[in-house]
């Protein structure tokens, strides 16, 4: 708040300028060495998917080439990536895991 012209009080309003985050898409890609088992466990872990559910995106994967895990914002999204890429290095295993915004 501050003096205005004549003495009273006057409050400076501010639209609040809200905008949503850009969202983006968290996706697995097929390969063919990386074990179905491993997929569906990625899954399970890293994106609290059940156990149907994970079956069905890495199916979905197996046959389409890419299935979306979650959707997700920016910060979270490349986390999961990093998280995901560096679990399946460190088995040995080809899986990629990409984003891109929604
Ligand atoms: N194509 C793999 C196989 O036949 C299974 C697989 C599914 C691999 C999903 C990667 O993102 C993937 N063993």
């Amino acid at each position: 708040p501050f003096k205005d012209n004549d003495g009273g009080l006057a409050v400076q309003e501010a639209k609040p300028k809200l905008k949503r985050p850009p969202l983006y898409k968290v996706m697995l890609l097929n390969d063919d060495f990386t074990p179905m088992d491993f997929v569906v466990e990625i899954l399970t872990n890293f994106f609290g998917m059940n156990e149907d559910r994970a079956t069905q995106v890495m199916l979905q994967v197996h046959t389409q080439g890419v299935g979306v895990c979650g959707t997700y914002t920016k910060d979270v999204a490349e986390t999961k990536v990093h998280i995901v890429n560096d679990y399946s290095r460190e088995h040995q295993h080809p899986l990629m895991c990409t984003m891109e915004e929604a």
